[in-house]
């Protein structure tokens, strides 16, 4: 089976509550996202992937969905969502939805009717009696919560939720899930988008609800992971709803390693067409996401290294609506904010594989400025915080610890300008705006010809249109403390890029110098033996003989 991307493709994301507020409800909305498709279109990219705008209480934000088949009302309506499928289609952009379907929100319609007693909707979810008056078994849970509920008004029956207890799983033995699924994805399909962004697909199947091997986090998940089950409904999707269409499917994958991931995208066995994996976001962590150490350079070069050269072809990111901002891993000095901006848009644009942009990286947004918990909105945070409570950790630490890694970090509105609230709305804004949006933001960036905006839209264009870029083989030349070195090549073109992964100057070694025409710098004076604070550059090695 072919793979459903062209090698073109590059996604922005949006987190359509933070993105634009057309009516001053304090919430981003589709009419929103319509007003600011020229500005995506100016970036160069040609897709956008849409965090879920389904209806949902909003318990994770849209990720427990209440109504597949209807857009939330504070979004807008279902004719605003087919007028940002048609506009973005005639500015050259398609639309990928998020697809969750490993839960369903406890509002939706099925687990309604589950709860009033009805059998078939009973078997659309994980529900089982306790054992000896304990839990079904001895699983964790993303959000750090017990991930069994009671089941309604019954005395010893739980429902499994692998995420917050308005977010049960489905159970993915039942086929009649699957044809539900189905039908959701065609009504997607047949509304003219290209593809879906399956929300952790590979947990979707459980082999068994035994107990797991105990563990930090997830004990259980080797009963979930990237089952040959999962394999097999995503090949059926594949076979069946994707494959007419011409649709493609990225799968966010927790706990991926190579050769699962090679196994989820392999074109032989039809199922997914790329995945994001976990394992460069994870090079800041010490033992769960929730404790940070400074990040280190030369664990992430290994990283992409071992990705870049295993995978044929992958997602590439560094943020997205679940992680901290990455400037804000890589450095506490602000003022080196538009340098290592520049670096990860040249970066994300000559790694191999599709390059996925989060809104406002493009303009070098950093991590919320949050005082303390009362402004974090984010469910899993206040449930970390509840669990740090239990352990007895004192304020000062946990504090620290939600600053550092809150999802809500990303979250924060996009900044169109130094007007209230950064032009994101009149109204009062669902999460606080970082208040350095007076310096950084949108219109600022479109002012400035030499800034951060302008310099990812040179990498977006350079990617989209270049063979070597798009195409060419990775390999890794150099990992040092400080640079790292990778070539490209393709048809007897080679290019060499050149990253300086620190905020302090690094010495270039000479292997790497004078070694042809520099096609792109982030800094203005070049330095034959040196490589300046976060820069990045990227070279055409001159021919040689081989
Ligand atoms: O995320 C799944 C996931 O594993 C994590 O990235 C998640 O954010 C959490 O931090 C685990 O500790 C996806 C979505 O991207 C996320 O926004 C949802 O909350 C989650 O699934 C549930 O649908």
């Amino acid at each position: 089976m072919p793979h459903n991307y062209r090698k073109d493709t590059i996604v922005y994301q949006i987190y359509p509550r933070s993105f634009m507020d057309s009516d001053g409800d304090g919430v981003g909305d589709l009419k929103g996202i319509i007003s600011r498709l020229d500005y995506i279109a100016s970036l160069g990219v040609n897709t956008i992937w849409l965090s879920p705008v389904y209806k949902s209480p909003n318990d994770d934000n849209g990720y427990d969905i209440a109504d597949y088949k209807a857009i939330q009302p504070e979004f807008g309506t279902m004719e605003d969502f087919d007028r940002l499928v048609a506009e973005a289609r005639a500015r050259g952009i398609g639309i990928v939805m998020d697809l969750v379907i490993n839960h369903t929100s406890d509002e939706h319609e099925w687990f309604q009717k589950a709860l009033a007693g009805d059998e078939r909707y009973k078997n659309y979810y994980i529900i089982r009696k306790g054992k000896d008056g304990k839990l079904p078994n001895n699983w964790g849970n993303f959000f750090a919560e017990c991930p069994w509920t009671k089941f309604g008004d019954s005395e010893d029956e739980y429902y499994l939720h692998l995420f917050s207890k308005k977010q049960p799983d489905l159970n993915w033995h039942n086929l009649q899930v699957l044809e539900e699924v189905k039908d959701i994805m065609r009504f997607w399909l047949d509304k003219g988008v290209v593809g879906f962004r399956c929300d952790v697909i590979n947990v979707i199947f459980k082999n068994s609800l035994a107990d797991g091997k105990p563990r930090p986090i997830l004990t259980g998940s080797e009963h979930y992971l990237s089952t040959d089950g999962c394999h097999e409904i995503l090949r059926i999707l594949r076979r069946e709803v994707l494959e007419p269409y011409g649709a493609f499917a990225v799968g966010e994958t927790v706990f991926v390693d190579v050769p699962k991931a090679r196994d989820l995208t392999d074109p032989e066995r039809g199922e997914l067409d790329m995945v994001f994996a976990f394992e460069h976001m994870e090079c800041d962590q010490v033992i769960v996401k929730w404790f940070k150490t400074p990040l280190k350079p030369k664990k992430l070069m290994a990283c992409l290294s071992k990705w870049q050269t295993e995978m044929d072809w992958n997602a590439c990111y560094f943020e997205n609506h679940d992680q901290p901002r990455f400037i804000s891993r890589f450095t506490d000095s602000e003022g080196l904010r538009e340098e290592c901006s520049k670096l990860m848009a040249g970066l994300l644009m000559t790694l191999r594989g599709t390059p996925y942009i989060y809104e406002g990286q493009e303009i070098g947004m950093i991590n919320g400025d949050f005082a303390s918990l009362d402004e974090i909105r984010d469910i899993e945070s206040h449930n970390v915080n509840a669990m740090a409570k239990s352990l007895r950790l004192p304020e000062k630490v946990r504090w620290s610890m939600i600053q550092k890694t809150s999802r809500d970090n990303a979250r924060t509105p996009m900044q169109w300008s130094s007007e209230a609230n950064g032009g994101f709305t009149t109204g009062e804004p669902w999460l606080k705006v970082n208040s350095n949006y007076t310096q950084v933001n949108v219109a600022r960036e479109e002012r400035e010809p030499k800034g951060i905006l302008a310099f990812w839209k040179r990498m977006i264009a350079l990617r989209r249109t270049d063979p070597v870029l798009m195409d060419g083989s990775f390999r890794s030349v150099y990992e040092g403390e400080q640079i790292y070195a990778y070539e490209r090549c393709l048809e007897g073109r080679r290019y060499l890029v050149l990253c300086n992964l620190t905020g302090k100057k690094a010495p270039l070694p000479q292997s790497l110098r004078d070694l042809g025409r520099i096609l792109v710098c982030s800094y203005e004076k070049i330095f034959p033996s040196t490589l300046k604070p976060f820069e990045f550059r990227l070279v055409e090695v001159e021919r040689t003989e081989e």
